[in-house]
């Protein structure tokens, strides 16, 4: 095992890391920008080094900063955490090259999964249903392609992630026309212009299935998280089980993950992303990190990802199999609070916070790195605490978040929070029957903004 993890992060993140650390007897080296000295991963840790100015660029995205601080501290590995460096395959290989080992999968995992075409291919080649759309990257003409998988399409951009860069065709005649401005706004947003375009599915959900791969070919799927609830492709709440998959499509689901994290020769823990509508789901992309919503499947499968994420990089093997990864021993949702202000479009809300009271009792878990007269920095993502709630079934789950939502006060700052409590309450989120445009049909956050985003 690891003696001295650096972790590569800040935020609720980095605090997450510190604790499974200390849990396994593993020193912690912080790292923190300028911006970040009050925050509380550098209190917590064993030890902290500034790695440079406030912007990303110049410190948590310095691959340098951040070996030399892993070698000055005597580092033996370093823990990505999610955004950040943690995708980043150079990155993975630097670290490897310089004797410290990465905490996530090996550089060529995440080159062929980075690309979503890429990824495609892997999910057709594992016999994984995919959506009906272009073989590959767009070269040439498609127009009788596209004619045959049928309008409305979407396109894609093969580099892109969470939505960015997505154009809905609704006929032949705009096809090319966006097929040019698509690339045109991959390349600026990406670096590379690739797009393919796929049948637009027009209520989907979004279920993705957490996995988890040793080093020695050994894979475990765990139960889906519904991440359907989101916000111009920023989630809102997670929740486990999702309530419209059936204990068959689970297990198909499982099965298929499984299927391709072993024909792509994945290691790492991970998530296999679907999208679901009519009873069938298709393979859309694969995130290679540890993600924000983990906590939820740590809760009803009863199991510590962070821990087992750090031993499958030591080497360990799994240390059980798919039936007890596939356990649900409760129901679970998370609550992403963000400082934002719901009254002015979710601008970003950064300030002091005056007071903060969180909430506590049963079935209640706050991930947060924030506390009373802490100065949230306007440099960096808006998550300021997740709440994680669980609870024997759905029901009893929601009515629980509405007393933790309750208990929450946060002066100051203006956050998500008071939404979270909307969505809980709402009657179709109650029902479950919701698909991707839950939050714009309900009018939910119809409030002061121009409601202009597009579709999906
Ligand atoms: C789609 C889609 C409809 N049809 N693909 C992909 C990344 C994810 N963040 C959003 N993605 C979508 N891909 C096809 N072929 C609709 C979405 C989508 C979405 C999906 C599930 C839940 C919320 C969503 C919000 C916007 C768009």
């Amino acid at each position: 095992m690891f003696e001295k993890i650096l972790i590569a992060n800040r935020s609720e993140i980095a605090v997450r890391v510190i604790r499974a650390c200390r849990e396994m007897g593993i020193k912690s080296v912080a790292v923190y920008s300028d911006a970040d000295r009050e925050s509380r991963h550098i209190a917590m840790a064993d030890q902290a080094v500034c790695i440079g100015p406030a912007p990303s660029k110049l410190s948590y995205l310095d691959q340098e900063a951040i070996l030399t601080a892993a070698k000055n501290t005597g580092a033996d590995a370093i823990h990505p955490g999610y955004g950040f460096l943690s995708e980043n395959a150079d990155f993975a290989q630097a670290c490897a090259e310089r004797g410290f080992t990465f905490i996530g999968p090996p550089p060529e995992a995440s080159r062929k999964l980075g690309f979503k075409s890429a990824g495609k291919a892997v999910a057709l080649a594992a016999n994984v249903p995919v959506v009906p759309g272009t073989k590959d990257d767009i070269t040439t003409d498609v127009t009788d392609e596209v004619a045959k998988i049928g309008y409305p399409v979407l396109i894609k951009a093969s580099a892109g992630g969470g939505g960015k860069g997505m154009r809905i065709v609704r006929a032949p005649g705009e096809l090319q026309a966006q097929l040019t401005a698509a690339a045109n706004e991959a390349k600026a947003a990406f670096g590379d212009g690739s797009v393919f375009i796929e049948k637009l599915l027009e209520r989907p959900r979004h279920v993705e299935i957490q996995i988890a791969a040793d080093k020695h070919g050994n894979v475990v799927a765990f139960a889906e998280r519904d991440c359907t609830v989101q916000r111009r492709h920023q989630k809102l709440v997670e929740e486990s089980p999702s309530p419209a998959i059936t204990p068959e499509i689970r297990r198909e689901m499982q099965e298929a993950a499984i299927r391709l994290a072993k024909t792509s020769g994945y290691q790492n823990v991970g998530t296999v992303e679907f999208l679901f509508q009519d009873g069938k789901f298709y393979f859309i992309e694969v995130n290679a990190r540890l993600q924000v919503e983990h906590p939820v499947t740590e809760a009803v499968a009863g199991v510590d990802l962070m821990e087992l994420m750090i031993k499958i990089a030591a080497g360990d093997r799994l240390p059980f199999g798919q039936e007890r990864a596939a356990e649900i021993r409760c129901h679970a949702i998370e609550h992403r609070i963000n400082a934002e202000d719901p009254d002015n479009d979710f601008m970003p809300c950064p300030g002091k916070i005056a007071s903060l009271e969180l909430p506590g009792g049963p079935g209640v878990r706050v991930d947060t790195h924030v506390y009373e007269g802490y100065t949230i920095p306007s440099y960096y993502d808006s998550l300021i605490a997740k709440l994680i709630i669980t609870a024997a079934d759905r029901a009893s789950t929601l009515r629980r978040s509405l007393r933790a939502l309750g208990e929450l006060k946060v002066r100051g700052i203006k956050t998500t929070a008071g939404m979270h409590a909307l969505v809980v309450a709402h009657p179709v989120f109650q029902k479950g029957d919701f698909d991707t445009h839950f939050i714009e049909k309900t009018g939910l956050l119809d409030r002061k903004q121009g409601g202009d985003h597009a579709r999906p």
